[in-house]
């Protein structure tokens, strides 16, 4: 099955590198304020489930740009896919994107895949099978103090709820690191996690097709994730931090005291599914 995931994601980035030596004759719309979603975002989507169907005509599918099909009644096998993660990356020739799909059994996650078509970089992971990039063993990083800390972030682009609450997260997280990162693939900054470029990351307001995949990598290479008071709710809520588990514990304690009701009860709802 990660066999059919990593195809998968390979044909996606063909499409996706093709498309991007021809980035000005595009057809581009706009999904809300700030969310594009070009041509190329539907083809990938496209491809991508062709090939999970072809082999396996039975599972259920939740992408970015389609959303639920195949298969609905199917509970044991859902594909997660997100075909192009940083569209507003690829769509100004900022080579930050990537393809990530994730493979669902019975409710947790199993499989994952992450795919920078830029640089060739594969990001690979199996419950219990430890996390990879290009076949080579990866894991967190083991850096203990947050002062020599690369910490990963996603600003809020669409969705300004918790905004005031972000802020204060990021004022207060600056003067303890050594420094900040905002590349904007979430699937990428997962996976850079996983392989110790970042020793922690955090975001509020993503997709589950943004987190899935990066999430298994993460775990698999030994770190943790979970929703900004350290739950799992973090598939459901779109709050997430990530991190090697020391940075994880150290962030955590940063970020609690900046939790606005409104986090919390997001964060409570999302328990509640
Ligand atoms: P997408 O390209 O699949 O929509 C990081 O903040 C995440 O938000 C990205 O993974 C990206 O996923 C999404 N995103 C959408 N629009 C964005 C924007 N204008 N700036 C940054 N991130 C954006
Ligand atoms: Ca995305």
């Amino acid at each position: 099955m990660l066999n059919i995931a990593i195809k998968a994601a390979r044909r996606a980035g063909d499409i996706i590198n093709q498309a991007s030596r021809n980035l000005d004759i595009l057809n581009i719309s706009k999904k809300s304020r700030s969310d594009y979603v070009s041509e190329v975002d539907r083809a990938a989507e496209e491809a991508i489930i062709r090939i999970v169907h072809d082999t396996y005509p039975n599972h259920a599918i939740l992408a970015e740009e389609s959303g639920i099909s195949g298969n609905e009644e199917n509970t044991e096998y859902q594909w997660i896919i997100d075909p192009l993660d940083g569209t507003t990356n690829f769509l100004h020739g900022f080579p930050q994107y990537s393809v990530s799909i994730a493979l669902k059994y019975k409710g947790q996650l199993n499989k994952a895949v992450v795919y920078n078509p830029n640089n060739n970089e594969l990001f690979t992971a199996s419950r219990g099978g430890g996390a990879y990039l290009n076949n080579q063993r990866i894991r967190v990083s083991k850096r203990t103090r947050l002062e020599d800390c690369l910490i990963g972030t996603g600003i809020p682009f669409r969705d300004f709820t918790h905004f005031e609450a972000y802020l204060m997260m990021f004022k207060d997280i600056i003067p303890h690191v050594a420094g900040i990162r905002r590349p904007g693939s979430a699937a990428l900054d997962l996976s850079y996690v996983a392989a110790g470029r970042y020793d922690g990351f955090w975001e509020i307001g993503l997709a589950p097709w943004d987190m899935a995949a990066g999430s298994l990598i993460i775990q698999e290479a030994g770190g943790l994730i979970g929703d900004l008071e350290g739950n799992d709710s973090y598939l459901r809520s779109g709050q997430i931090l990530a991190g090697n588990p020391k940075i994880f514990t150290q962030l955590l304690q940063i970020i609690q005291p900046h939790l606005s009701e409104a986090l919390i009860e997001n964060h409570r709802a999302a328990l509640k599914h």
